[in-house]
């Protein structure tokens, strides 16, 4: 193989680098929307090290509020997000703290 083959094999070894790294972080972050006094999806499964996204798309304020007090949001206005990293596995139960008929969970493996 000449010089030139070797250099070309080394550019689509990087480029293909790239393009893995980059899958993996985003694969690394999901999101949930709040709507409509609802989570969705209810149940989201993450993997360890993932950072969950809320964005709250009601007029009406609501809080992300862990069952366990893992984590907790302050009061969402319309369009604001709340984001939570998991780093152990686990089940992660959460509601909102102004209307507790809203529930739903994180699944973290
Ligand atoms: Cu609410």
């Amino acid at each position: 193989m000449k010089n030139h083959s070797w250099k070309v094999v080394i550019v689509v070894g990087i480029v293909l680098t790239g393009l893995t790294a980059a899958h993996a972080a985003e694969r690394s972050s999901a999101a949930i929307a709040v709507q409509e006094f609802k989570f969705a999806p209810s149940v989201l499964t993450v993997r360890v090290g993932t950072t969950v996204t809320w964005t709250n798309h009601d007029e009406e304020t609501h809080t992300i509020t862990s069952a366990t007090g893992a984590f907790a949001s302050a009061g969402l206005g319309h369009e604001d997000g709340f984001s939570q990293t998991f780093t152990r596995p686990g089940r992660y139960e959460y509601f909102c703290a102004l209307h507790p008929h809203m529930k739903a969970t994180v699944i973290v493996r």
